[in-house]
């Protein structure tokens, strides 16, 4: 909360506002405003604990337009042929901005995309809580035993607008109204009731906590300090030409740090088209076991996150105009 009243208290300093909240001490990589980034992000923590042997699951969300992107189908595409311990989490609310489905796509569900990819899928009640928490807790188990993506696609709706200010034109009163009994606090709560016996005074009490958390988080907007100016450290400026400059760097933080390997198209076979990266394509192919094959997109967000973990890459990406998952 401090993060999103831009306090210096906050998880990112109070510099990350509400779209780009990371706190990696509780696993959360970092929300991400771009369509889809996510989607390669997550499969670098994967590739991560994958290479250091954990147990490791990544878990990434995204809307039913996020599947539009390239990105998100280079993304499946590598999870699959990698088979990572990485989780599509597809909220399917029928809207992607002001954009309703049936403008957007010709398939009948989002799992097509992930059938189409090699990945299995499930379709569940994005409404419905426990069945959330049973599709998710199935495919972190499948994870876990080597089994590698899953894609779950929960169909939801959305209540409120895209943002403050949303006209909402694209959509009648009626239908929001429809949805409203279906919302998924409301259908938890009659369930609490129904299967576990709670009383009114139980709901209610659960309610009034909630409440008293978030009136004592108002307090942090007067109390907690506003950010100051931001001294970056660790940037060294290598003063070369564009096509030695990153292969002096790789070299550099490959004798330096073990843990460093190298992602890119094709480095994993014979070092790519540039084959001054020679010296480092055995190291690659050996700890990353793969190939390396054109997954531009994928292989840059993949990079970015995976540094963050300290396992992987020094990278080079040729084709990609904008680095989704930043690193
Ligand atoms: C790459 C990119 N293109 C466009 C946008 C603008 N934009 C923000 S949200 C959104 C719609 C995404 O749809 P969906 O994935 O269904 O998410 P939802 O709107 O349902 O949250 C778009 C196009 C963006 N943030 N990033
Ligand atoms: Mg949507």
């Amino acid at each position: 909360m401090a993060e999103l009243f831009g306090r210096e208290t906050g998880c990112c300093k109070g510099r990350g506002g509400s779209m780009h909240l990371t706190d990696v001490n509780v696993g959360l990589l970092g929300e991400n405003g771009i369509v889809a980034a996510g989607l390669p992000t997550a499969c670098g923590a994967a590739f991560s604990a994958k290479m250091r042997g954990t147990d490791q699951v990544a878990l990434t969300f995204f809307g039913e337009g996020a599947t539009n992107q390239g990105v998100f189908h280079e993304a499946l595409n590598l999870a699959a042929a990698w088979e990572l311990p990485v989780i599509f989490f597809c909220e399917n609310n029928i809207y992607a901005e002001m954009t309703p489905i049936n403008e957007e796509v010709k398939v009948e569900s989002m799992t097509a995309r992930a059938t189409g990819n090699g990945i299995p899928s499930v379709q569940v009640d994005g409404n419905d809580l426990l069945a959330v928490y049973e599709a998710t807790s199935a495919a972190v188990a499948r994870a876990r035993q080597g089994g590698g993506p899953t894609f779950i696609e929960a169909h939801t709706y959305r209540l409120v607008g895209h943002m403050i200010g949303d006209p909402e034109v694209y959509r009648t009163p009626e239908e929001v109204e429809a949805h409203k009994s279906d919302d998924p606090i409301l259908r938890f709560g009659q369930l609490l009731r129904s299967r576990y016996k709670f009383g009114p005074q139980d709901l209610e009490g659960l309610q009034a906590e909630a409440k008293d958390i978030v009136d004592d988080c108002r307090g942090l907007r007067a109390q907690q300090p506003l950010p100051g100016p931001c001294h970056g450290d660790g940037v060294r400026l290598c003063l070369n030409d564009l096509r030695t400059g990153p292969h002096l760097a790789l070299q550099e933080e490959m004798q330096r740090d073990p843990g460093v390997v190298l992602l890119g198209e094709d480095i994993g076979l014979h070092g790519g088209v540039i084959h001054r990266d020679q010296g480092a394509e055995s190291r690659v192919w050996r700890r990353a076991g793969a190939r390396h094959p054109h997954f531009g997109g994928g292989l840059c967000g993949a990079g970015g996150r995976s540094r963050h973990d300290r396992a992987a890459p020094g990278g080079r990406n040729h084709v990609h105009g904008f680095f989704p998952g930043g690193g």
